[in-house]
């Protein structure tokens, strides 16, 4: 259960939490149209508490608009200051953020027309987002059997709601069988992304990660990037088939939940020894010092309350 706190951010204002209702005729609610964005902050070193790449995220959900086609009634700097608010009124040090666009009632129909465009910001504290235990050990993944949206279907590289149909059906049937998370293959037969995250694998001290065709090009993904680059390693852009999942040396996922998360087996094989590689570790551990400004070379990705 998300653990309530004492407002939420709703066209503008602040309003209780119990207050931050929709209708049924909300347009988003039957035909899915809507753009959304998942954002951390975390309390810092020093003891402030700091967003994580808050601008790159709110460019995000405006990209994410633009390719809706959804027009969003505040500026970048409105929604910035907005979800700074809510963690002050909140006083959340840590939280997950999530601001959601979407389209009021109005007409129903598959074209909204003009149907009122209305955004929410919430703000709840959110630990491991895959369980302590598989920051820490890594977790079990298993290939869904549903593939990975065509691009000319749904825009991945949009975080539109209705997107997320396809992430439920391959989470609910992959922990239905057992397993914590699913990947799912692109329209072709090659690793796409799992359900709300990105895949990278390392093999021979080579890190590769799946080019931004069917996904989502996550900030974590970009983040994770740079700071391997960084360390000089090679960093590789392809698509890889899941056979090369099964004979990596390691295997993680990134996300803004996810964080780094390690993965010890897919379909059954044992990634490695079975447990999260030195590079994995290493990528990790430097993530977790850089999202609580510990690294002054990346400190301009934190935007502190
Ligand atoms: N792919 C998908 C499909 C995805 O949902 C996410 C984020 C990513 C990749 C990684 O993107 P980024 O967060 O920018 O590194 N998934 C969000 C939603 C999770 C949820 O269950 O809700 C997240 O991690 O916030």
């Amino acid at each position: 259960m998300v653990q309530k706190v004492s407002k939420i951010w709703m066209d503008g204002e602040l309003i209780p939490w119990d207050e931050a209702k929709v209708h049924v005729l909300t347009h988003t609610l039957h035909y899915g149209l809507g753009v959304f964005e998942g954002i951390r902050c975390y309390r810092c070193h020093d003891g402030r508490s700091g967003i994580f790449r808050l601008r790159d995220h709110i460019n995000r959900l405006f990209d994410s608009a633009s390719v809706a086609q959804i027009e969003i009634p505040f500026s970048r700097e409105e929604l910035e200051e907005a979800c700074k608010d809510l963690l002050r009124v909140n006083d959340l040090d840590e939280a997950y953020i999530r601001p959601l666009v979407f389209i009021g009632e109005g007409v129903m129909g598959v074209h909204p027309y003009d149907n009122p465009v209305r955004v929410a910001i919430i703000a709840w504290r959110w630990g491991a987002y895959l369980g302590e235990e598989a920051l820490r050990k890594g977790t079990r993944a298993k290939t869904s059997s549903y593939t990975r949206h065509h691009p000319n279907a749904m825009m991945t590289k949009a975080k539109i709601c209705g997107n997320y149909v396809n992430s439920v059906l391959a989470k609910r049937e992959v922990v239905k069988l057992g397993y914590d998370e699913a990947i799912m293959l692109d329209p072709d037969g090659y690793v796409s992304e799992a359900s709300g995250e990105n895949v990278f694998i390392v093999k021979n001290g080579i890190i590769k990660t799946t080019p931004p065709t069917t996904i989502l090009p996550g900030i974590t993904r970009d983040s994770v990037m740079r700071i391997a680059k960084d360390r000089g390693y090679v960093v590789i852009e392809e698509r890889f088939s899941r056979d090369e999942l099964y004979i990596a040396d390691e295997v993680f996922l990134t996300g803004t939940a996810a964080e780094v998360t390690p993965i010890r087996e897919v379909d059954d094989r044992i990634i490695g020894d079975g447990k999260p590689g030195r590079i994995t570790r290493e990528l990790q551990e430097i993530y977790f010092k850089a999202v609580r400004g510990g690294l002054p070379e990346y400190s301009h990705w934190i935007s502190y309350l």
